[in-house]
């Protein structure tokens, strides 16, 4: 209750993020700002909410049904980094411009 487990969830721009909202004791929602994505759990069961995060930045969750007095409270962070692949590619073109001046070099 008033709290998430984890609070702070961070992935790479571009993945499917799979979320697994479990209540171990009242109704609880998750709403995540920015991607406007939402799921609600009933107590004891659990209910999936599956998006691709596309937009980088830190976007805060909060849960979405009224479960007691702190439910102000209740939320937690998303963390949306770069995009994996992107940086990749960019590591792959240095080296394969390093390689090339190593190749004038001799
Ligand atoms: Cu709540």
């Amino acid at each position: 209750m008033y709290d998430y487990a984890p609070a702070v969830i961070e992935v790479a721009r571009g993945d499917t993020v799979d979320i697994e909202v479990a209540a171990t004791d009242v109704v609880h929602g998750l709403y995540v700002e920015g991607y406007d994505v939402s799921v609600t759990a009933d107590p004891g069961q659990s209910a999936r909410l599956s998006f691709v995060a596309d937009r980088p930045g830190t976007f805060r969750f909060y849960c979405s049904v009224s479960c007691g007095p702190l439910h102000p409270f209740m939320s937690g962070r998303l963390k949306v980094g770069g995009n994996g692949l992107f940086w990749r590619a960019v590591g792959l073109t240095l080296i394969a411009a390093a390689a090339v001046l190593l190749l004038r070099l001799e």
